[in-house]
């Protein structure tokens, strides 16, 4: 499929969303290590050697302040890039073992475990308890226990479908926008007329994410008759089932134009499908999500045309909001981070600035 080059006027239109924390460090490390070890303490990444109490909790290792804030962390997993950026940003935001003894708690990608996780917090009394939750469902229960012991909880990244009464607040992305402005894009780029075959590879069912993106790109894309999507099925943000799905995905279609990814990780397993398949990959549109450095240098090696960003560095906004909570301020519920939407024209200059 020939792409159009972008009109300056899309790109000026497109990046109108405020693009956030790109500062110009280009020092930062562009790929944050995927975490091998679930069970690392988080003084190793502020310099500590703290050891492992549980099978999959990680405590900073007993040299804090007695007056530091327990601030205990469950996160999904460590499934993606973007987990490990989001990891490593609470981790730095709460590193300092002066003001805070942060635990991590890795989910393991089991909503059990990170129940488990939560429980464990209020049973040992901690001053806040921040959670990122796999699925949207079955956390009534837990959370109400930790309102029941007057312990804040922050939400973060992916949504909850309990009472937000609750919960203290949400900090995370606006999975429906990005999924929205994924779809408006593709329209402006292919237009409106020539029939287009869309494929979408989603990412973990049940998650607020892909729930979002799926919606919001379906609701723009089902307004113009041009375009079918041929199939949409999870390959649960994982790079290795991406692959298998994209293998599927050709054997099954012979006409693909668009393939959307909602994440990055699959979109690196689709492109190695396409690669080993001997595909041109200049003839299909890849529409991605999150912006991962590696996703950047794909955009600019010409293979993605789209990264809809989805920001990762949550732990300064986490930070000061527990701090405005544990005052007594009341904080509005929802807190959305800034992201921007990052057509192939725009990632030679952006790349340098990528901080994950
Ligand atoms: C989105 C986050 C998603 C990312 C994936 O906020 O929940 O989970 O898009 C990650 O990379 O696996």
């Amino acid at each position: 499929m020939r792409k159009k080059l972008i009109a300056a006027g899309l790109i000026a239109g497109m990046l109108s969303l405020a693009v956030a924390g790109c500062g110009k460090n280009s020092n930062y490390t562009t790929k944050v290590e995927l975490r091998d070890d679930p069970v690392k303490s988080s003084t190793d990444y502020a310099g500590g050697s703290g050891n492992a109490t549980d099978e999959n909790a990680s405590k900073s290792d007993g040299k804090e302040n007695s007056d530091s804030l327990k601030i205990g962390f469950v996160q999904t997993a460590n499934e993606s890039g973007w987990r490990a950026a989001h990891t490593k940003s609470m981790e730095e935001t709460f590193s300092d073992t002066s003001k805070y003894t942060y635990t991590f708690v890795d989910g393991q990608a089991d909503q059990a475990v990170q129940i488990k996780g939560i429980q464990k917090f209020i049973d040992e009394g901690y001053d806040a308890i921040i959670v990122a939750p796999i699925v949207v469902s079955g956390w009534d229960d837990i959370l109400k226990k930790a309102k029941d012991a007057g312990i804040p909880v922050i939400i973060v990244d992916r949504q909850v479908d309990s009472d937000e009464s609750l919960y203290s607040c949400w900090v995370g992305s606006d999975f429906d926008t990005e999924g929205k402005n994924a779809a408006e894009w593709l329209v402006k780029e292919l237009g409106t007329s020539e029939p287009k075959n869309i494929v979408v590879l989603e990412g973990t069912p049940d998650a607020s994410a892909t729930l979002g993106r799926t919606k919001g790109f379906n609701d723009v894309i089902s307004q113009y008759g041009n375009y079918t999507i041929l199939a949409s099925e999870s390959a649960d943000f994982d790079k290795a089932k991406g692959k298998e799905l994209m293998n599927k995905y050709l054997s099954q279609f012979p006409s693909i134009d668009v393939i959307v990814t909602q994440n990055d990780n699959m979109a690196y397993g689709v492109i190695e499908a396409l690669t080993e398949k001997g595909a041109n990959i200049e003839n299909y549109t890849i529409i991605s999500f999150d912006g991962e450095a590696e996703a950047f240098k794909l955009m600019v090696d010409g293979k993605i045309d789209l990264d809809v960003e989805c920001n990762p560095l949550q732990g300064p906004t986490v930070e000061k909001l527990l701090q405005d909570l544990l005052a007594g301020k009341s904080v509005d519920k929802t807190q959305f981070m800034e992201e921007g939407v990052y057509p192939a024209s725009s990632a030679k200059d952006e790349v340098a600035n990528r901080k994950y």
